[in-house]
This record gives structure tokens, sequence and C-alpha cells, in this order.
């Protein structure tokens, strides 16, 4: 009889699955007409149970796939940047936001280590400029309670952000598991990789939860056709501009570069953009 589970542990060695009824976890194996087919953390797969080993017969299609790291499926993910160490990089976090966005993840952006902040100006200044785009932004610190965080967790979710930001301190807290953290390298001013395998944990009824390694960089347009990226910067899609298809670069008449002069946009946020379309606008205000 044919059993449906999820990929709950992924290494270029060996794979787990976890039953999604009974939530038992097996050792899992590829049928042989499979064996071309890569398999990934997050597929969703039937098969049957073999001499205690998972034999998967079927993967289903995926909803989507991040490459780095290797989960499909992905609904949710945690942004985390910390306000400092490593330094806040805005960059990074619009480049990650574009990505999510174009796989149509919905990321939560959690500005961690604010305790570190000797003023809260700083913060307050970026929660300000997610927010007002829509986006949930959750200030954190090590030294609070963060179990507000789990009624973000939902179906697969992963977390993102650069090494050293607390991306495996807070799921451990969330998750009541020791996960493997590391100390911030201050020599370098950058955090060590530290996670590397990937397993999904079950958490609640029907969400499972991955720790991932951090990156310090991430561009959007490895991910996409540089001409597709504005759509990606979803608040710019609140204003028209002469061209349907403007990129808010060369074209004349840009309703977005007009709002970005009237403070409708975040300077920084535009600023970033134009950083990945590699052009310069010598009236950019900031
Ligand atoms: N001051 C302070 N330190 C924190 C906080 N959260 C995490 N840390 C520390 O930051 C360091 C790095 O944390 P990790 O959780 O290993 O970072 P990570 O994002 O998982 O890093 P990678 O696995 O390398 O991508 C550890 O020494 C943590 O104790 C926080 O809120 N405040
Ligand atoms: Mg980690
Ligand atoms: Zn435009």
């Amino acid at each position: 009889m044919s059993v449906k589970a999820l990929v709950t542990y992924r290494s270029a060695a060996a794979s787990k699955v976890t039953l999604l009824d009974s939530k038992e976890e097996y050792p899992a194996i590829l049928r042989k007409k499979l064996k071309k087919y890569r398999l990934y953390a997050g597929d969703y797969v039937s098969g049957e149970i073999v001499d205690n080993q998972f034999v998967i017969e079927a993967i289903e299609p995926r909803r989507n796939i991040l490459i780095r790291p290797p989960v499909a499926n992905v609904d949710r993910v945690f942004v985390v940047m910390a306000m400092q160490e490593p330094p806040f990089d805005s960059y990074l976090l619009d480049n990650f936001l574009a990505v999510f966005e174009y796989y149509e993840i919905e990321p939560i952006i959690i500005l961690n280590k604010v305790d570190l902040l000797e003023s809260q100006e700083k913060l307050q200044k970026w929660q300000n400029i997610y927010q007002n785009i829509g986006y949930k932004v959750v200030p954190l610190s090590i030294k609070e309670d963060i179990s507000p965080l789990k009624s973000f967790i939902k179906g697969i979710t992963t977390v993102a952000g650069p090494s050293g930001a607390g991306k495996s301190t807070i799921l451990s807290r969330l998750l009541g598991v020791a996960l493997k953290t590391g100390e911030v390298n201050h020599k370098l001013k950058r955090g060590r990789h530290t996670t590397t395998a990937i397993t999904l944990y079950p958490f609640n009824d029907n969400s499972f939860v991955a720790d991932t390694p951090g990156f310090s960089k991430v561009e959007a347009t490895f991910f996409m056709d540089k001409k597709e990226v504005h759509r990606y910067f979803k608040e710019f899609n609140n204003y028209s501009c002469k061209y349907p298809n403007c990129t808010h670069t060369t074209e004349p008449e840009c309703g977005v570069k007009e709002a970005v002069l009237e403070g409708k946009i975040a300077c920084e946020r535009f600023k970033n953009y134009l950083k990945i379309m590699h052009y310069y606008w010598e009236e950019l205000p900031c």
C-alpha cells in the first residue's frame, strides 16, 4: 500500500522521510526508476515501507525549489538579519526579499540582536521601511521571550540570512532542539558556516521547520532576469509609469522615480534596486 511522506532529512550521503500521518521517521531510498531524479528536503513523496526502509515510488510536483539552500515546497521563510554583528545589510535583505517574492514564499523579517543596539533609532528606521511596504517585521533578541514567533511558522518554514545572524539560535529555542550554533568570528566580523545537512523538524501538527546555512551574498539576478527584478520590489507596483514595462532606470516619465523623490518609496530600497540594475541615477536623494 502506498504511503505519503515528506523528505525531512537530506545530505550528500543519506535521506530520511517522515510519514505524514503517523510522523514516524524512516531512512529512505529512491526506487530504481527514479534514480535519475534529484531528491530534495521538502519533497512530498509516496512509497512503501520495505525492511524498515521507505522506498520512494513517486515525487509529487514541487511548488518551488530554493536552490541555496536546497529545500522544496517552501511556504514561509524567516529572513533573519542582525541589527549588528554581523552589520545590518539592507542590500542583502532586499535581494532576499526579491528572490522570495519571485518564488511566492512569504517572508517574515526578523530584525535580530536588538540588545546590541545603543539606540532604537536604527531599528525604528528599518522597521518602518519594511512595515510600510506591508512586510511582517519582528524585532527580536535572545534576551526576550521569542515564543510569539511560533505563530508565524506555517507549512514548510525555513530561515535565511547571513551567517552569524542568529538563525540556529532562534530555531533551537522555538523547537526545543539543540541546533549547531556558532560564535560570530570577531576577527572577520562575519559568522562561520556551522550548519550543513538539511533537516526538517516537525512542529505542531502539520508544519516543518528547517535550519539552513547562512550566506552573506545573494544576487536577485542569479534567480531571475534583470528586467524582471522590479516586479519583486513589491511597493513599486503601486505606481504607474509611461511605459508599462518600465524598469525605472533610463525610461522617461517614471512614476516610481517620482514616488522616490516624493518620499513615498523608501530611498534606501530604490538605491538597492538601482545597485542590482547597475544603474546610476544622479537625482537619488539618499
Ligand atoms: N547579542 C546577541 N547575540 C545573539 C542573538 N542571537 C544569536 N546570538 C549569537 O550570535 C551567534 C551566532 O548565532 P547562530 O544562531 O549560530 O547564527 P546563524 O545565523 O545560525 O549562523 P550560520 O549557521 O553560520 O548561518 C551566537 O554566538 C549566538 O549566541 C541575540 O539576539 N543577541
Ligand atoms: Mg546556523
Ligand atoms: Zn518607472
